[in-house]
């Protein structure tokens, strides 16, 4: 297959056209490099040394023989050339990763709030409205989140994607599917909630094949790629917005920092490894829906975990002190989360669980680049409301001098 990845340079987009490439699809990747500016605008970079997309997409020629092609293009400002692309090339699929991703980073200040909703919404309609207008039949495999359901217990499983009501008619009660109703819990996981609404809007009125990948956080670095040559390594965020959760435990431990547990750790949320998270769409990619089918929604995770569970597996298998904080993020405090994932399962996944891959993903990555990390930047400082930006611990290991008068 022809495929575009839209997106290809960041942390689930690279090693997916890896995973992709390797398997025999032609890959094209198109970005436009945004979270590499990002880095800077924020003053940090990879844990892993990254190599320029064009130097990683030549190695891995050189290694394999296959071309990964790479456009630089953004999908949310340039419609005319992303039509044009489309219309010349014509893909089979596209993957879309193209959103800014990071709910702290979204919730930093107003700016930032204005340019995610206008980054996503747009690289999302952009796409849709041109896959109609060219008339291209391409599969549409999008990353979406499990945070569109939101985080409230509500005692019974989340199925997939859609919600069976019953409505009272004046002809008595009817069945009927909707949407999951949605609640984000940041501008960010707004963002992929609005996309969900143009997904269901453009599968209906123009039979766009979608489907909706409402996956968990990834954590890990490494795929049976990536691994291949040190220039193909994969990005791995360490630093108060982009660092997910468990991989932040990961490094703090590997540099003696005080893991980090937002409020009492009672958030539990769902997890895949990227090596999952790579197969889950190769899967998804076989099983697409047909032209007039309702958008097809997978819940892409594979475990559920609490985060103060984590911080004491971390701190067990490490020897890392554990720090409680006061929260930046409005969330739950405690809630409990049951997830369906039937359709990866009887698809043929075989899940990583932490278990097995968690060890060596502390000694293989965290440790061996260890002296990369920045520790000022460790912390996680963007504060979801103004009063609780007044209690954010801009200083979790205590280093700070204090006054002593
Ligand atoms: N947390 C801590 N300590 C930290 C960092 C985070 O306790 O040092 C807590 C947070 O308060 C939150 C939980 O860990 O309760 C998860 O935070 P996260 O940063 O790992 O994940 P999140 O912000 O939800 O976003 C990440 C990805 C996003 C993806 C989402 C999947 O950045 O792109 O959509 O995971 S999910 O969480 O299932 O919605």
């Amino acid at each position: 297959m022809r495929i575009a990845v839209l997106g290809g340079d960041g942390f689930v987009g690279w090693p997916t056209a890896l995973h992709l490439s390797d398997l025999g699809h032609e890959i094209h990747i198109l970005d436009n490099l945004s979270r590499r500016w990002i880095d800077t605008e924020l003053g940090v970079q990879s844990l892993t040394p990254m190599d320029s997309i064009q130097e990683r997409c030549r190695i891995w020629h050189q290694l394999t023989g296959r071309k990964i092609h790479f456009h630089l293009l953004n999908l949310a400002t340039e419609y005319e050339r992303l039509k044009s692309w489309l219309a010349e090339t014509r893909p089979h699929a596209v993957i879309h990763f193209a959103e800014q991703r990071a709910a702290p980073y979204s919730m930093k200040t107003d700016r930032h709030k204005v340019y995610t909703v206008n980054n996503n919404t747009n690289a999302t309609h952009n796409l849709l409205a041109a896959l109609v207008e060219t008339g291209i039949d391409a599969h549409l495999v999008h990353l979406g989140t499990m945070g569109v359901y939101g985080y409230s217990s509500v005692g019974a499983p989340i199925p997939e994607g859609y919600l069976d009501v019953q409505i009272d008619t004046p002809s008595g009660p009817r069945e009927q599917q909707i949407l999951y109703p949605t609640r984000p819990g940041s501008v960010y996981h707004m963002t992929k909630s609005l996309d969900q609404i143009l997904f269901q809007f453009y599968a209906q009125n123009d039979g766009l094949r979608i489907t909706d990948l409402h996956q968990g956080i990834v954590w890990g670095t490494h795929t049976d790629q990536t691994r291949r040559h040190e220039q193909l390594i994969n990005r791995f965020d360490y630093d108060g917005d982009y660092g997910t959760v468990l991989n932040r435990f990961l490094i703090q431990a590997a540099i003696g920092y005080p893991l980090t547990v937002h409020g009492t750790g009672g958030q539990t949320r769902a997890f895949i490894h990227v090596q999952d998270s790579v197969r889950c769409i190769e899967l998804a990619l076989k099983d697409a829906p047909a032209a007039g089918d309702r958008v097809h929604i997978f819940n892409q995770m594979t475990e559920t975990h609490r985060v103060r569970d984590l911080a004491e597996l971390v701190a067990k298998l490490t020897g890392a002190e554990v720090a409680y904080l006061p929260n930046p993020r409005k969330e739950a405090e405690e809630n409990d989360l049951i997830v369906r994932n039937d359709q990866f399962l009887a698809l043929g996944l075989k899940p990583i669980t932490l278990a097995e891959g968690l060890l060596s993903e502390v000694v293989e990555v965290a440790r061996k680049y260890a002296h990369r990390i920045d520790r000022s930047r460790v912390p996680a400082v963007s504060a979801w409301t103004k009063d609780l930006a007044k209690r954010v611990e801009h200083d979790p290991e205590g280093k700070r001098l204090r006054s002593v008068s």
